[in-house]
């Protein structure tokens, strides 16, 4: 028998240092994640504080950022780090991403001297938390028409808005909020518990238990001049970092999927369906086959991609690409190995339902898929189809 990654060889496309830091993210993952992950999704409870410490001595958070306390890993090391931590949990990933690559990530790339010494290092470390919102109740798929606003008085910005379903929201020290201004859309880091700024979570979620989903209200938060990020204008910031998270999606969703595929075919070789092993049927070895390619594809791109943001040439629409597919294929095999569990396949007792439904998110945000195909459609066509 061999690994369902074995088939394509993936390792020999990694670098020992990148091998190492799989390891070690999949071992802490093995400690402190999976013991208790099932048991979070299950209470919808996730310890974010005790969890980014942990986060931030394995030195993951803002890992593929330069300077500032933070690793300056390559993409492809960032990208197995993600793999590992959305096998544990996309919850878990989603914090890691939110912190990384959206919160940290507008900072450094389009903050002030002062803004980046303030809070990367603190973030780098997980001692303190950022969330990113930029989604509002009527204005998801297209940011652009957000209303949130930010307005001069005298030196000041004057806040006022909603923004909703912001991962990481109640645990935050800071939100990166994006509003719209008389020059356009611009970001402001926005502390918690400036007067005016109340956040409130989202219950009765179904998927992403193990992650806090919040809304952010801004009503009349008066923020100093210097709060504002100075280098981002319009809606290319927030869009240039998604372009980051995004890219983790691309590895981590494949992270849950192999989590999957392994936890199906341990469970389908023990199990025993007409006086055989489940796993001896010609059905099953297909299904399991059938996995097993799309498994493999979906690394090999993960990693070619990575391999072209290394180089500095990934562009968005390649990442659209990664992220539609590998989602998307994350998902039919996490519904496929959920058969191959039978009854006890809807159960907490194995991580197949929970990576499942949590998928379901995962589809949704950082892009829809069908907000995807649409950036895709227009590379292919040169025509914008979204309006
Ligand atoms: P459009 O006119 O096409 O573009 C406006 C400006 O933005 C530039 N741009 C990009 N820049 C960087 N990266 C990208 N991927 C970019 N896409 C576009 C564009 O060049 C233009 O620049 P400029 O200088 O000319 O002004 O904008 P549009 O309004 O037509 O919208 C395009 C569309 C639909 C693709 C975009 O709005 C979009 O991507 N919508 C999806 C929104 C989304 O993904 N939201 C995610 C919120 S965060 C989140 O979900 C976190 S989940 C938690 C977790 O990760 O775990
Ligand atoms: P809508 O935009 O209303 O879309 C509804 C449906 O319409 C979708 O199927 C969509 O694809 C389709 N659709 C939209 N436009 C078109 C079109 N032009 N053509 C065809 N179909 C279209 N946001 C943040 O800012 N920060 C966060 O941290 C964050 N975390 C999140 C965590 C979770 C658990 C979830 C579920 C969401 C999170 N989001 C966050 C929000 C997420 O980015 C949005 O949900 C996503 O962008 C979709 O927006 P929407 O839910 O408003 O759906």
């Amino acid at each position: 028998m061999i690994a369902p990654t074995a088939l394509f060889a993936l390792d020999t496309l990694l670098t020992d240092e990148e091998r190492e830091i799989r390891s070690t993210v999949r071992r802490v993952c093995d400690r402190e994640i999976r013991p208790h992950v099932a048991g979070w999704f299950e209470a919808g409870e996730l310890p974010a504080r005790e969890l980014a410490r942990t986060l931030g001595s394995l030195g993951v958070l803002g890992m593929h950022l330069d300077g500032y306390g933070c690793a300056g890993m390559g993409a492809v090391a960032y990208g197995l780090a993600c793999l590992e931590l959305e096998a544990a949990d996309s919850g878990l990933r989603s914090l890691v991403s939110v912190q990384g690559s959206l919160a940290m990530y507008a900072i450094w790339k389009y903050g002030s001297e002062e803004q980046k010494q303030e809070w990367l290092p603190a973030m780098a470390a997980g001692e303190r938390i950022g969330c990113f919102g930029l989604t509002e109740p009527d204005f998801g798929s297209d940011p652009g028409g957000m209303r949130t606003t930010a307005k001069r008085e005298g030196g000041d910005w004057v806040l006022n808005g909603t923004k909703l379903w912001i991962t990481n929201g109640s645990v935050s020290d800071v939100a990166v909020v994006w509003a719209r201004t008389d020059e356009g859309i611009r970001g402001f880091l926005v502390p918690a518990g400036t007067p005016g700024f109340t956040v409130n979570d989202v219950k009765h979620k179904v998927s992403l238990r193990a992650s806090v989903t919040s809304e952010l209200v801004l009503d009349g938060v008066r923020l100093p001049a210097d709060a504002m990020l100075p280098g981002a204008r319009g809606l290319s910031g927030p869009l240039g970092c998604l372009n980051e998270a995004r890219f983790g999606i691309v590895f981590g969703a494949m992270g849950a999927a192999l989590d999957c595929l392994e936890t199906a075919i341990a469970y389908a070789s023990d199990r025993e369906v007409f006086a055989r092993p489940l796993s001896s049927y010609q059905l099953t070895q297909e299904k399991l086959a059938d996995m097993a390619l799309e498994l493999g594809k979906g690394l090999l791109l993960a990693v070619h991609l990575g391999r072209l943001k290394e180089a500095g040439t990934l562009t968005p629409e390649q990442v659209s690409a990664g992220k539609l597919n590998n989602v998307r294929e994350a998902l039919e095999i996490a519904r496929k190995c959920r058969t191959l569990l039978g009854a006890g396949g809807i159960t907490l007792e194995y991580p197949v339902i929970r990576h499942s439904v949590n998928l379901e998110s995962v589809l949704t945000y950082e892009g829809t898929s069908e907000i995807h195909a649409l950036v895709i459609g227009k590379a292919l066509t040169g025509i914008p189809a979204f309006k």
